[in-house]
């Protein structure tokens, strides 16, 4: 396989750095953007070190900006993960949720259209299901979402769709389940429960379980949420369909007690979870249908559950 050159938004963050990673080690070209907001230089240490790696601070909704780097890196694909990554946040500010995760891909969508990039990979969510309980969810299941941030995301997808039919720029979203792994913070009220969860056993602290901990998700592991980016980015145009909509998950269910159990195990000394109210708006239960990203990218998840949650332990 020829290297292609892939230009990658949200570089520096969680899922950004470990899909440059991967981009790095399958041999490509990658140019990696960040406003380092959330997104910080030590995520990438190993990448920063590779001679077909560069990296740049760039404010991707200055349309200016991002022309530019499109205009000089002419990467083939550009992998748009750049993002207000958080359900809370965007019901909280909307407007900055809109100008995030809906301006800024539109301005993706002109960038590769004014500089002939081939592909985007978009990084879309499970959100945009909203409050769906027909399990597990598959991508012939109407999107309705229910929040500020779901809307965003399936307005994006969208507007990927209307720019690969007027402009034939190939599009794929993969609507990501629960994303987990190394260089997540778990220091924020809105990190995800493995992260946070992981943090407080590893030291010696007691977590808290909102509701009776049968509550279940489809966690995957952000190495192979990478892996997937990666397939999406470079997987033959023929392979793929103009414009897409793909779950990325495991289709395997995890309780929360399940995962304190694990953590049990590995950490025996630590006090048993507390028990709390049932956080507003939880849903009970999220599980992804894998069938098609297993059918057009040839995903196969390389990491289950508990490994990946020593991996992240270090244990
Ligand atoms: C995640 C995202 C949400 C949205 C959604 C899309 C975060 C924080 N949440 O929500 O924004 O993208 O996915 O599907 O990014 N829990 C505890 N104790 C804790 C923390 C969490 O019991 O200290 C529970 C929580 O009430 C929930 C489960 O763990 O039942 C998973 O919580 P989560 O925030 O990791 O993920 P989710 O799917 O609710």
């Amino acid at each position: 396989m020829t290297g292609k050159r892939i230009l990658v938004t949200g570089a520096a963050g969680f899922i950004g750095s470990h899909t440059v990673d991967r981009l790095l080690a399958d041999g490509h070209t990658v140019h990696g953007i960040d406003d380092f907001s959330t997104g910080k230089v030590e995520n990438l240490s190993d990448a920063k070190n590779q001679p077909n790696f560069t990296l740049e601070r760039a404010d991707i909704t200055v349309p200016i900006e991002l022309r530019n780097h499109v205009k000089q890196f002419r990467p083939d694909t550009i992998i748009h993960l750049a993002a207000l990554v958080s359900v809370p946040k965007g019901e909280a500010d909307p407007a900055l949720n809109y100008r995030l995760n809906v301006q800024a891909t539109h301005e993706i969508c002109e960038a590769a259209r004014l500089h002939s990039v081939n592909r985007i990979v978009f990084a879309s969510s499970a959100a945009v299901y909203g409050d769906c309980n027909e399990l597990p969810l598959t991508e012939s299941i109407a999107a309705e979402p229910v929040s500020q941030y779901g809307w965003s995301k399936r307005i994006s997808e969208q507007l990927l769709a209307s720019y690969s039919s007027s402009y034939g720029i190939q599009s794929v979203s993969l609507r990501y389940f629960n994303v987990y792994g190394p260089r997540q913070d778990p220091a924020s009220p809105y990190s995800g429960v493995v992260s946070i969860f992981g943090d407080r056993y590893d030291a010696g602290q007691q977590v808290t379980i909102f509701g009776d901990g049968s509550q279940s998700r489809d966690f995957v592991y952000v190495a192979d949420v990478a892996m997937a980016n990666a397939l999406a980015a470079t997987s033959a145009a023929e392979a793929l369909p103009a414009s897409s909509s793909i779950n990325c998950c495991t289709g395997v269910s995890t309780s929360l007690l399940q995962l304190t159990q694990i953590l049990e195990n590995i950490f025996p000394e630590v006090a048993p979870p507390a028990h709390g109210e049932t956080r507003l708006g939880d849903i009970k239960h999220s599980l992804g249908n894998p069938s098609r990203i297993g059918d057009t990218l040839g995903f196969v998840p390389a990491t289950t559950f508990e490994s990946g949650l020593r991996i992240l332990l270090g244990k």
